[in-house]
């Protein structure tokens, strides 16, 4: 499998809990490397921006709310086929259907309040990627 970037945001409901470095242990056992990583506060435009998907969605107010609750953590995550890996230790979107073991069994409070976003796909990383970082700040 070929190597790949995805990206990745430790959520308010993480951040506001201490479990930054929780959630980095268990992203770093999968054997992904965390390539770039910064703190910041998201404003309103960037998180209705980043998730502008979902915005005819019931629960979209909410999102955008709550994640800009607090600081999030935004991540580069390089490996093989990192974008699958990345999901595949998220977990389910819901915590109560993720596998034991993953990030959102562990920590997730809710469907809302899940810990931490992960790319769904190749194109979609790259878009994230360059929404948060230019090129120097990801050190692979
Ligand atoms: P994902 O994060 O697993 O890719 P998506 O379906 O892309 O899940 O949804 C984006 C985010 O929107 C979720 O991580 C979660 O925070 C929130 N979300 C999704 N579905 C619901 C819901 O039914 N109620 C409240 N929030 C939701
Ligand atoms: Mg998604």
């Amino acid at each position: 499998m070929a190597i790949e970037r995805t990206f990745s945001i430790l959520k308010p409901d993480a951040t506001r809990r201490n479990l930054t470095g929780a959630i980095n242990a268990l992203i770093e056992k999968t054997g992904l490397r965390i390539v770039a990583q910064k703190r910041v506060r998201m404003t309103r435009a960037q998180a209705e921006t980043f998730y502008a998907v979902h915005n005819a969605r019931p629960f979209f107010g909410e999102l955008v709310e709550s994640m800009i609750a607090g600081p999030v953590v935004v991540q580069v995550l390089e490996g093989e086929g990192a974008i699958k890996a990345y999901r595949d230790v998220l977990g389910a979107t819901d915590p109560k259907k993720a596998e034991p073991g993953t990030i959102r069994a562990e920590h997730a409070i809710s469907v809302g309040e899940n810990s931490a976003h992960g790319s769904d796909a190749v194109e979609t990383a790259q878009v994230e990627i360059a929404q948060w970082f230019s090129g120097n700040e990801i050190v692979g």
